[in-house]
């Protein structure tokens, strides 16, 4: 999705950054930009990414030794915060048994039957490497089972950067989407409809006008990335109705939210609000993983048997299943199946957005907060947004003063003001009062014009 960037601000609060600063000159001779994904380059906000040292629980340190308090987690695998024993013990026990085999292991069938467990729309699962992956093979299974072309997806909804998902709105329903990344041929997204998230009528028009060429609808459940933004139930009510009335699959990318909101992912809340709700395929990855790289997708047996070596459908990777991957992914799984770790993960989550309200309010800044789990969105708005024309009404200037006021004062956020953020276990009750602590002293800073 194509982002605007905007002029760094004042740095004359940050503490020295200057081996942060050598090695992203270094960085940027020979890696573009600096960084193997965009978003860490720090455009968005301006200023020099934090490089970073090592991590231990709830905390990074960058080049300098400057240690923050960390709400990003990897972009959320680290639920049980950095360096978990278990996690560790796990990992350190599978290297001494081999890196990779290509081969088939009892680890991997151990965590398809985890994730299974607690995620009952899915009867099968197949393990890859990334989310990206993850989603666009979910989409080339919906489309060889329905032997359908068209694709539905919402605006501001990430997948990953498969071709065919890098698309933003065409003009109208009737046309198709727009390349959002050069490279992508106008032709590959020409079967992707990109509608607005939340969007009844526009979903039902989709419909009526496509129906019967759509493959599958894939939607992130609630949106981190746009910061937090709630599929409301009528809309995905309707979502699961229409997919079903004309045949098309309902794909539900939990890559972010799987195993991070809910032990069910947030597939497990939508159920409890739509009696016998379920996706038809779920795209997972981040927190199933641990923090290596590991991602899945599943559903049902009958649409799952299409892929190679049964069905038509090819799928295949070198690195897939690997066995230090599922070890992490599994020692991180049985953490948090343990009673009450989600109860104590909501808790502390809750605990820090009802902290950044009140200090908000206290400095009269408009702002809103939502979250679950261990997941959570906050907006300098005064009203939660529904889709991403709303979320990008933010102000940036005022989010990039929040950003860099709070990495000053020790705070790891995302760079970006459409990012999700995360709470792990390992974040204590002082880490969450110093946060807010921290953005009680910043929201007095914002300009008094713009609060
Ligand atoms: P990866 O290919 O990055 O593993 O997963 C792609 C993906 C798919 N679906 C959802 C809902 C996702 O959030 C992601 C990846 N998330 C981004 C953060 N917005 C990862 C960070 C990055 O791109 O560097």
């Amino acid at each position: 999705m194509a982002r605007a960037c905007f002029p760094p601000s004042s740095t004359s609060m940050t503490p020295s950054t200057d081996r942060n600063d050598a090695l992203m000159a270094r960085a940027r001779q020979v890696i573009p930009g600096g960084v193997n994904s965009p978003v860490r380059a720090f455009r968005a906000v301006g200023g020099t990414p934090r490089f970073v040292q090592r991590a231990q629980g709830a905390y990074l340190w960058d080049a300098n030794g400057q240690r923050y308090i960390d709400y990003i987690g990897s972009w959320g695998p680290m639920i049980l915060g950095h360096g978990h024993p278990a996690v560790l013990e796990a990992v350190r026990k599978a290297i001494d048994e081999g890196l990779s085999y290509g081969a088939p292991t009892e680890r991997e069938i151990e965590l398809a039957e985890e994730i299974l467990s607690l995620t009952p729309s899915m009867e099968m699962l197949r393990l890859v490497s990334s989310g990206t992956e993850a989603g666009m093979t979910a989409i080339r299974l919906a489309r060889g089972a329905t032997g359908r072309n068209k694709i539905v997806k919402f605006e501001g909804c990430y997948h990953g950067h498969a071709d065919a998902l890098l698309v933003k709105a065409g003009s109208g329903l009737a046309t198709f989407g727009n390349p959002t990344s050069a490279g992508v041929p106008p032709e590959v997204v020409q079967h992707t409809l990109v509608l607005e998230y939340n969007h009844i009528e526009q979903l039902r028009e989709a419909f009526a006008l496509h129906g019967p060429d759509i493959a599958g609808v894939i939607i992130e459940p609630i949106a981190g990335n746009m910061n937090f933004v709630r599929a409301t139930v009528e809309f995905t009510r309707l979502c699961r109705e229409l997919c079903t009335r004309h045949g098309a699959l309902l794909i539900y990318d939990e890559v972010m939210t799987g195993c991070r909101v809910a032990l069910g992912s947030a597939q497990s809340l939508y159920a409890q609000a739509i009696p016998g709700f379920e996706p038809d395929l779920t795209v997972m990855g981040k927190v199933i993983g641990g923090g290596m790289p590991l991602a899945a997708f599943g559903g049902k047996r009958a649409v799952m048997e299409q892929l190679a070596p049964l069905g038509p459908v090819y799928q295949a990777g070198t690195l897939s299943g690997n066995p230090v991957a599922t070890a992490c992914g599994l020692a991180t799984l049985r953490e948090i199946r343990k009673p009450g770790f989600f109860d104590a993960l909501a808790a502390k989550t809750r605990r820090l957005m009802d902290g950044l309200r009140a200090a908000a309010r206290a400095a009269s800044v408009p702002f809103s907060a939502d979250c679950e789990g261990g997941m959570f969105g906050f907006f300098l708005l005064p009203e939660l947004p529904q889709n991403y024309q709303q979320v990008m009404q933010s102000d940036s200037a005022r989010f990039n003063t929040l950003f860099h006021g709070l990495l000053a004062r020790g705070i790891y956020i995302a760079p970006a003001l459409y990012e999700a953020g995360f709470v792990s276990a390992a974040h204590t009750d002082g880490d969450i009062d110093a946060t807010i602590a921290a953005a009680a002293e910043v929201f007095r800073l914002l300009p008094a014009t713009a609060r």
